[in-house]
C-alpha cells in the first residue's frame, strides 16, 4: 500500500488533530515514564517521523517490540538438597505442590540436572531448579561449571537452617564470578514456632539460662525474633568477605505476602535491568496493589510505541475510522493486558479456587472484556468508539509521547490512527488495571490470604 504518498502535511494543515498536536510542541514526557530503548533506535523513529515517513517510524516501533519479546529472563534456585528449593519454586509459580507442573518435593537429587519451569504464558521466563549443593564430588566452582553458570540472569540461593558453609561458599563464588545472588532462608515458619515454644502462654520467656536470655527479650516479639536470625546470617556471609550481603526470610505457605516475600520480589525487580522489568513483571501474580501498580506502570510505558508500531504496513483500512490501522497488533496488545492483569477465564478460576470463593464473585465488577473475548471485531468496535475521546483528549494524550511524535497528528495517514490507537490502548490499560483492582480485592475480602506470586 502506497501509505507515505499519504502523508503531506500540505494535505492536512486544517485538521483540528494537527492544530493540537503543533500546539503541543512543549509536551514533553519524564524519562522514566518511556521503556527501554536505546538512543540509536529512538533517533531512527525520531529521523523518519521528522521526514514524515510514518512506515519507517511503524516498522522500527514494531521491530523494537518484536526485540523485547525475545528478552529472555532465567532465574538460577539453588541450595542443598532438601533445603525447599523445589518448594519455592512451586510458590513462585502460584502452583500448589500437587499441581499439575508443579516441581517434585523430597527428591534425592542424584543427578547433576537442571530442570526448566517456564512461566505457562510467559515461556521467555524460566525459573531453574537446579541440582543440590554440597555433595562430596562437587566443589562449588565446578558445580556452577556443571549447571551452566553464564546462562542464567541471577541466583537464588535457598538455605533451610540460616546459615550453612556450603551455601555461603558458593555465595561467594557467585559473587566473584561477578553475577548477582540472594540469599534465602526458607522455613522460616519452623523457626517462629520453633522461637516461640521458648515463651509462655502470655508471651513471656520461659527459658533460663545465658544462652537463652543474652540474645532474648523477655516478651515474646516475632518482628526481633526475624531480624536476629537475618542479622546473624548476614553478619556471618559478611565474615566470609561477601560484600553487601542481603539475607530474605520466607516460608513457602505465605510466600508473596508474609515474612520477607514481599521485599524479596521488590528487590528483584529493583535490580533488574530496565529491559527485563516487564517481562518479570508480566509473570507476577496480583497479591497486593503495589504490584498492580508496577504492572501498569511498566505497561504504560509502551502505549505509545504499540500505537506507533499499528499504523504500520501492515495496517488495513477501517471504514469508520477514515485511515488503516493493524489490528492484529492491538489485538495481541489487548491480550497481553488481560494476562497481565490475570484477566483470563483460566486466571479468574485458578485464583476463585485458591480462595475458595465461586468464580461470579470475583467476576461480578469487571468492565473489560477477557482475554478470551478480545477479536478483532471487538478492537475494531472499540476503536470506533475511541475516535471522539481521543479528539476531545489530544492534548493530554501529546503529553504523554515523546516530544518528537507530537507532528505525527499532522500525518494524514495517522491523523486519526494514531491518537485512537494511543486512547483506546491507554484506557483499556487502565480499565483492565482497575478490574484486576477490584477481583483482588474481592479474593482477598474475609480470607487468610495464600495467594502466589506466580499468575
Ligand atoms: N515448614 C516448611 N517446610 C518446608 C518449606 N519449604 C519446604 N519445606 C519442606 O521441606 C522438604 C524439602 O523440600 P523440597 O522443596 O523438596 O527441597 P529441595 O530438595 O531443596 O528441592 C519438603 O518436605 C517440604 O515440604 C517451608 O517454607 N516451611
Ligand atoms: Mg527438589
Amino acid at each position: 500500500m502506497e501509505r507515505d504518498s499519504l502523508c503531506s502535511s500540505s494535505r492536512f494543515t486544517g485538521h483540528p488533530l494537527a492544530a493540537a498536536a503543533m500546539a503541543s510542541a512543549e509536551a514533553h514526557l519524564e524519562v522514566e515514564a518511556l521503556p527501554h530503548i536505546s538512543d540509536g533506535d529512538m533517533n531512527e523513529i525520531r529521523a523518519a517521523v521528522e521526514k514524515g515517513d510514518l512506515t519507517a517510524a511503524a516498522t522500527k516501533a514494531q521491530e523494537i517490540l518484536a526485540n523485547e519479546e525475545q528478552i529472555q529472563l532465567h532465574i538460577a534456585v539453588t541450595g542443598e538438597s532438601g533445603s525447599g528449593k523445589s518448594s519455592f519454586i512451586n510458590a513462585m509459580r502460584g502452583l500448589q505442590d500437587h499441581e499439575e507442573g508443579a516441581a517434585e518435593l523430597g527428591v534425592m537429587e542424584t543427578t547433576m540436572e537442571c530442570s526448566p519451569y517456564p512461566h505457562p504464558q510467559h515461556s521467555h521466563v524460566t525459573v531453574w531448579d537446579l541440582p543440590g549443593i554440597g555433595t562430596p564430588s562437587c566443589t562449588p566452582d565446578t558445580y556452577l561449571k556443571q549447571v551452566h553458570f553464564d546462562h542464567y540472569d541471577f541466583f537464588i540461593i535457598i538455605s533451610s537452617s540460616h546459615f550453612t558453609q556450603n551455601a555461603a561458599t558458593l555465595a561467594k563464588e557467585i559473587q566473584a564470578q561477578g553475577k548477582r545472588f540472594y540469599f534465602v532462608c526458607s522455613k522460616v515458619d519452623q523457626d517462629v514456632s520453633n522461637e516461640r515454644r521458648l515463651y509462655n502462654e502470655e508471651g513471656v520467656l520461659k527459658a533460663k539460662g545465658k544462652q537463652a536470655t543474652e540474645t532474648r527479650s523477655q516478651r515474646y516479639d516475632e518482628m526481633a525474633v526475624l531480624l536476629r536470625i537475618r542479622q546473624d546470617c548476614e553478619r556471618k556471609l559478611a565474615r566470609l568477605g561477601i560484600r553487601s550481603p542481603q539475607v530474605f526470610l520466607v516460608c513457602r505457605d505465605d510466600f508473596s505476602m508474609k515474612y520477607d516475600g514481599p521485599r524479596l520480589l521488590q528487590t528483584f525487580l529493583d535490580d533488574l535491568p530496565s529491559e527485563k522489568k516487564l517481562s518479570f513483571l508480566q509473570c507476577l501474580a496480583i497479591t497486593s496493589r503495589e504490584v498492580l501498580r508496577k504492572k501498569k506502570e511498566e505497561l504504560m510505558k509502551y502505549v505509545w510505541l504499540k500505537s506507533l508500531a499499528s499504523c504500520g504496513a501492515s495496517a488495513v483500512p477501517i471504514p469508520s475510522l477514515s485511515t488503516a490501522v493493524d489490528i492484529a497488533i492491538l489485538v495481541t496488545s489487548l491480550k497481553e493486558y488481560c494476562r497481565t492483569f490475570g484477566l483470563s477465564e483460566e486466571s479468574l478460576q485458578k485464583l476463585a479456587e485458591q480462595v475458595n470463593k465461586p468464580v461470579k464473585e470475583l467476576t461480578d465488577g469487571i468492565k473489560t472484556p477477557l482475554d478470551h473475548e478480545i477479536t478483532k471485531d471487538l478492537v475494531i468496535k472499540l476503536l470506533t468508539k475511541s475516535i471522539g475521546g481521543a479528539a476531545k483528549n489530544l492534548p493530554f494524550l501529546l503529553k504523554s509521547i515523546p516530544t518528537f511524535l507530537g507532528p505525527i497528528g499532522s500525518l494524514v495517514s495517522a491523523a486519526m490512527a494514531f491518537p485512537t490507537t494511543f486512547f483506546l490502548l491507554r484506557n483499556f490499560l487502565s480499565d483492565a488495571a482497575d478490574d484486576a483492582e477490584r477481583v483482588l480485592q474481592k479474593a482477598l475480602e474475609g480470607t487468610t490470604q495464600k495467594s502466589h506470586l506466580w499468575s
